[in-house]
């Protein structure tokens, strides 16, 4: 009898639209034991959406960006042994991607974090940024030895996922990169508009930057749970 957890987290702002079916596959999948939604101050129906299914609803009035959903997230299921993580705007989302982000976790106890490649069928432009910005997937699984030791993901708003993977590296935590075939999902331009879809990309871009040039020195302002030896090395 395996008696190991795992827990989902989908952060989801201004998700309406979009996460219903996301959370039908998480729900239906055997290999999840609990899923939560974090909403921190959507001003659309993420939250009514979310409270129509069996899920933990963490709702925050303001908002305070992924990092910090994330983060809420953790803290709500300490005892978990595996964390993923899938955003709420999904599309052909299938059970085989849960697995495929699992497995690697499940079989190689080195392993701290998988980190899932979209490899997508007809949409080029997610294939070619993924080749090169496979740093940037929100897909992820995490070993609860590495969610022990990690630092505090609060400031890092969109660059939480640079965080931890450039945090993962400076830890000396091994990371695997299973492919997830088939995903694919919504970008901002396509929810919002060109105009205001671009304009929060570049938002989105600035927060990446400041993660990739600002991490250390953030992570040894917040250190969070970071290990001595690892502070020292900052
Ligand atoms: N709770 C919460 N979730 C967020 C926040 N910002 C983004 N998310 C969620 O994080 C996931 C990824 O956000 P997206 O805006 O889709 O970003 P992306 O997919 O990296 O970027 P593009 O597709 O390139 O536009 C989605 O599920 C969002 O709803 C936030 O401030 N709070
Ligand atoms: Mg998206």
């Amino acid at each position: 009898m395996n008696n190991s957890q795992t827990v989902v987290l989908v952060p989801a702002y201004n998700e309406a639209p979009r996460l219903a079916p996301v959370l039908e596959v998480i729900l239906s999948s055997p290999l999840v034991d609990k899923t939560i939604v974090i909403d921190d101050g959507s001003q659309d129906d993420t939250a009514k959406v979310a409270a129509t299914y069996p899920v933990e609803l963490l709702r925050f009035d303001e908002n305070r960006g992924k990092g910090a959903a994330l983060q809420a997230g953790l803290q709500t299921a300490p005892d978990a042994s595996y964390y993923l993580f899938f955003d709420a705007d999904l599309l052909n989302f299938r059970h085989e991607h849960i697995a495929e982000l699992l497995h690697p976790l499940l079989e190689n106890e080195k392993i701290a974090m998988s980190v899932g490649l979209f490899r997508a069928g007809h949409k080029k432009s997610v294939n070619l940024a993924q080749q090169y910005f496979s740093i940037l997937n929100g897909q992820r699984g995490l070993r609860r030895s590495f969610v022990e030791i990690l630092p505090d993901l609060n400031w890092s708003r969109f660059g939480v996922e640079i965080l931890l993977s450039r945090y993962a590296k400076l830890a000396g935590q091994e990371i695997a990169q299973p492919e997830l075939q088939g995903i694919s999902h919504v970008t901002k331009e396509e929810k919002l508009g060109f105009l205001r879809g671009f304009d929060y990309r570049l938002q989105m871009f600035s927060e990446c930057i400041y993660s990739l040039f600002y991490h250390k020195k953030m992570i040894r302002r917040f250190p969070g749970n970071v290990p001595p030896h690892v502070l020292q090395k900052l």
